[in-house]
């Protein structure tokens, strides 16, 4: 109320001022402007509006019984803006400084919680972590859970420029608190009011710097930035949900990632992780701000500083782990779906692309190839001799994944090795709990506590608990993945339905009992009333249940909430969201031990972190176009989560694919790390062998991508090494130009190549963005790399480009960068053999019109041996330097080979050199002080298209560690007289 008396004050006097300045006959249209804005400025504050009612059904009367106001929304609020609010400015605790650094809270006698006593005294305390991180943390006095005892996080910091600082404003009440930039920027300021802490409701809400906000997950975003123009809530709590595309959908998908970024309004970022396992939800409000409320757990908060956005996920990963290195045969196209009738089936579409020379190297089976989709086990008759088929992929220079779910059967010997190895699985906490109408089905289960649910398998399943502080389950899962080694060795895991997904929980006809490939068995019931259903239906059950239809609990879809893990420690309403991250972490020591190698592991839940042992599909998509152009911003958004191994279902998952839409899924899918053709069962089949035109499509876009692959693996390692992503939004290279911000459809793949892919049915040609990337003494310039004047520069900005389905996406390498490329193969294991060459784009002239540079690296190991310490992995380092100085007609390539104990490292056959100022001259070339030969026949230059290709006589070979450099000479050419512009 102060606020809003202070902004009409001041606005009162604006109007007064701009009524003289009118009187004095010197009207001044400014001040009346300013007046009026201050007046809507004013007006949109009093808008803050945290909501009271997020449940279903407000009304007054349920409102003002919260002790909140009703005040229905006028018709120029924002859409969303909620009617029934609380007073959230009386609302929270006093602070009062108890040691440096640390405050006790006290429940003032403002609103109370509507869900649940508040905690009468808490605890506020921050730390600094390292040189650049903060940490808030609002807690209880009595020990909580906390999703940061249990995900081990490295904790490891990174150097920045920038400070952050915290401000607890304690003379106020209630008091509030600020994290701001040594130069005075607020990042997050919670006198917006709202902060509730009760046991099982815990809220807090901040106002923002800016709108330009990314990230927080799962969810579909139809656009990479968050709209401020509106109240928006997002559920956060893994469900086996699909993506939907179509319109604006909220509903909290597979994962959980509390985390953002936000781009300032100077070109600066900073990132937010609120580091919470429980049901969560965000809604972001127009002021702007955002309202964050989660059920359980502690406010534990970390504010990465930036100021780059590059920095912020180097600092975000330092601090939660940096992603693993995939094997580089995961790199390859791989093709997987659902429903295969047995293996001469999967056979078939194998031979079927393998015919089109499509270069293909993972060829996945789904649960079809399981007896009766029991994990380790091999169907029995369809799918006979399927380990002799994988060995024979293996000779082929391909690859299996295989998927596999977490749920085990009751009644097998995998359970009963479980068991006998002391094991333990998802339980009821008490005997008394225990549904016998199911338990008594199974011997093997009889006398436990376990809590049986249905899934895949035609009998019930039993998760395993893969925080079992004794390691003997994660133990025993590793030693059935070794055991089914053996039988079929297959050299990646797909692990689906570990958010965990059960069927039919709390249903009384669930789907599966119309499914004729599924018993009717009875499904999981969870306490819903009475004094069990504390956990089940908690005083708020957040956006995942409120926006899930009548009659949902936060089980639905899932295990109870009142169950236990940690061999009985741990309660799912706390653990439920890290199901998926403590699946991948045993996965992927399971897949080395297995296998031997680096292999991969693919999640479909994840949480902070899941990218150190796992990356992600994008979940059940549907063959749409929306569905096409979500991936676009899914990808970009794990890789802010860390996860950069990450796509979707190219050609969709759920529904028939048409030929053009798959066409240009397989051109964008071609761009994501994980890159793979999956679609259900009982569809038409999508591989690309399926249509003519999409195959020759696919065949030209899997040869752009395999010629790319030295680039795509040496991005990855910076990931590993440096927390770097690999497809980023444009906004991670150009900052400073705003345009920028709202970039949803193109992006960046790694920082040389921008992708602005066709998305749209019928589209021939593209509409994107060039960035101004200019810094004071470079300005980056993009050339074509695609069918289209290819080798080129193109305009600045905004244009069209040609987008023909024979085309391959436009794409564009910035200039200053040097490409490590391959020759593609049929396969990434015959394409590693085979000799390398340098894609060179120089920049510009520089200002002192000396030179034209570049520069670019390759990280090279074998591809797949298992990486425990990337730092002392071995690999080949090597960064390239490049220069031409045409006035003296110079021109100088080092090769500084810096780690040199990759096993084998290709040799460099060519250099394809863009913008070279004049003719080479081909008996100049000099190679670490001897004369090197150059092939004039295959070497070619053209000063119209300025492209120099070099060939060497033979390949050079520079897998010693040192500097190498060759040196040669161009015709001198002077700058004004034979540049050729865009
Ligand atoms: O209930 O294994 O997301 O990729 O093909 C469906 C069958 C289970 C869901 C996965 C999908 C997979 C499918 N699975």
């Amino acid at each position: 109320m102060d606020r809003l008396r202070r902004g009409l004050v001041t606005c009162f006097l604006l109007i007064s001022l701009s009524l003289l300045s009118f009187l004095i006959a010197s009207m001044k249209p400014p001040v009346l402007l300013s007046a009026l804005l201050c007046l809507f400025s004013v007006y949109a504050q009093d808008n803050i509006r945290i909501d009271c009612y997020p449940e279903n059904g407000a009304t007054q009367q349920g409102c003002e019984a919260r002790g909140c106001t009703w005040k229905a929304a006028a018709a120029f609020d924002p859409v969303g803006t909620p009617y029934c609010f609380m007073k959230a400015e009386e609302m929270g605790y006093i602070a009062t400084p108890t040691s440096d650094k640390q405050w006790t809270l006290t429940k003032n006698s403002g609103p109370k919680s509507p869900w649940g006593n508040d905690i009468a005294s808490l605890k506020l305390s921050y730390k600094d972590i390292g040189d650049s991180v903060i940490n808030v943390r609002i807690e209880d006095w009595n020990k909580r859970f906390e999703a940061g005892d249990h995900v081990d996080f490295p904790r490891k910091t990174e150097y920045s420029t920038e400070q952050l600082s915290v401000t607890v404003r304690n003379d106020s009440n209630p008091f509030s608190f600020a994290v701001n930039r040594k130069n005075g920027m607020t990042l997050f300021d919670t006198s917006i009011g709202g902060l509730i802490f009760a046991d099982k409701f815990i809220q807090i809400a901040t106002s923002l710097p800016s709108k330009n906000m990314y990230g927080w997950g799962e969810h579909i975003h139809q656009e990479i930035k968050h709209d401020f123009t509106r109240y928006t809530s997002w559920g956060m709590f893994a469900r086996d949900e699909p993506p939907n595309s179509q319109g604006l959908d909220t509903k909290n998908l597979y994962g959980v990632h509390p985390f953002y970024m936000m781009m300032e309004s100077n070109g600066h970022a900073h990132g937010v992780l609120i580091l919470n396992a429980n049901a969560q939800d965000v809604t972001t409000i127009p002021a702007p701000g955002y309202v964050y409320r989660t059920i359980g757990g502690i406010l534990d908060i970390y504010f990465f500083p930036g100021p780059s956005p590059a920095e912020v996920i180097r600092q975000y990963t330092a601090f939660i782990g940096r992603p693993m290195l995939p094997a580089y045969w995961a790199l390859g196209y791989q093709m997987c779906r659902y429903g295969y009738k047995s293996l001469q089936d999967m056979k078939d579409r194998v031979a079927a692309v393998r015919s089109y020379n499509i270069p293909f190297d993972v060829a996945y089976a789904d649960i079809d190839y399981m007896e009766r989709y029991k994990d380790f086990t091999t169907g029995k008759d369809a799918w006979g001799g399927f380990g002799d088929y994988v060995k024979q992929m293996h000779e082929w220079g391909m690859h299996n994944i295989l998927i596999f779910d977490p749920a085990i059967q009751a009644d097998y010997d995998s359970f009963q090795r479980g068991l006998n190895s002391g094991a333990s699985f998802i339980s009821w906490e008490r005997p008394d709990e225990v549904m016998h109408s199911i338990q008594d089905l199974y011997p093997m289960a009889k006398n436990t506590q376990i809590m049986l649910v249905v899934v895949w398998p035609d009998r019930h399943v039993g998760f395993p608990d893969f925080l079992d502080p004794s390691n003997a389950t994660q133990q025993w899962w590793i030693e059935e993945f070794k055991r089914y080694h053996d039988d079929v060795p297959f050299d990646g895991a797909w692990i689906d339905m570990n958010e965990p997904s059960s069927f039919g929980t709390n249903e009384d006809h669930p789907f599966f009992f119309d499914d004729p490939d599924h018993p009717n068995i009875d499904p999981l019931r969870c306490p819903t009333s009475g004094p069990d259903a504390d956990y089940d239906v908690p005083p708020y059950q957040t956006h995942a249940v409120y926006h899930y239809g009548f009659g949902n609990t936060l089980a639905t879809k899932t295990v109870c909430m009142r169950a236990v893990q940690g061999k009985g420690e741990l309660r799912l309403y706390d653990t439920h969201n890290l199901y998926g991250w403590s699946e991948s972490k045993t996965t992927q020591k399971a897949v080395y031990e297995a296998t031997g190698k680096r292999g991969v592991v693919i999640s479909r839940s994840t949480y902070p972190s899941s990218g150190r042992y796992a990356g992600h599909w994008l979940g059940d998509n549907t063959a749409t176009w929306e569905d096409l152009r979500s991936a676009v911003v899914g990808a970009q958004e794990f890789n802010l989560f860390g996860i950069p191994y990450v796509g979707s279902d190219v050609c969709g998952f759920n529904g028939a694919a048409s030929e053009e839409m798959c066409l240009r899924w397989q051109q964008l899918g071609s761009f994501h790390s994980f890159f793979r053709n999956h679609n259900s069962k009982d569809l038409p089949y999508q591989d690309p062998a399926v249509w003519p035109s999409v195959a020759a499509a696919s065949k030209k876009a899997n040869e752009f991508r395999y010629s790319m692959l030295p680039y795509l693996y040496s991005l990855h390692y910076a990931a590993t090494l440096n927390g770097d992503t690999v497809i980023r939004p444009i906004f991670f290279d150009f900052p400073q130009d705003a345009e920028t911000l709202g970039l949803s459809e193109q992006f960046m793949w790694g920082p040389s190549i921008l992708v602005i892919p066709a998305v749209y049915e019928s589209q021939t040609e593209v509409e994107g963005y060039i960035p101004l990337g200019e810094t004071p003494t470079i300005t980056y310039r993009f050339f074509s790399v695609y069918d289209y004047n290819y080798g080129q520069k193109v305009p600045l900005g905004r244009s069209l480009f040609p987008a023909p389905t024979s085309y391959n996406t436009p794409t564009f390498v910035k200039s200053g960068s040097i490409i490590p490329r391959a020759p593609p193969a049929l396969t990434t294991v015959a394409s590693r053999s085979l000799p390398f060459n340098l894609l060179i784009a120089p920049n510009e002239i520089d200002s002192s019109y000396n030179s034209q540079s570049a520069a670019g690296v390759l990280y090279w190991d074998d591809g797949d041996s298992v990486v425990e310490d990337i730092n002392k992995n071995n690999y080949t380092f090597t960064q390239f330097e490049f220069s031409v100085t045409p006035k003296e007609g110079k021109v100088v390539l080092t090769m500084n080979v810096g780690p040199a104990n990759a096993p084998s490292l290709p040799s460099l056959e060519y250099l394809e050199i863009f913008d070279f100022p004049s003719s080479p001259t081909y008996t100049s070339f000099i190679l670490d002080g001897k004369l090197l030969s150059i092939s004039s026949q295959k070497s070619k230059y053209s000063p119209i298209t300025r492209i120099s290709t070099i060939y060497f006589s033979t390949p050079i070979n520079f897998s010693s560690a040192g500097k190498h450099t060759i040196t040669w000479n161009c015709a001198v050419s002077m700058l004004e007289s034979n540049r050729i512009e865009a």
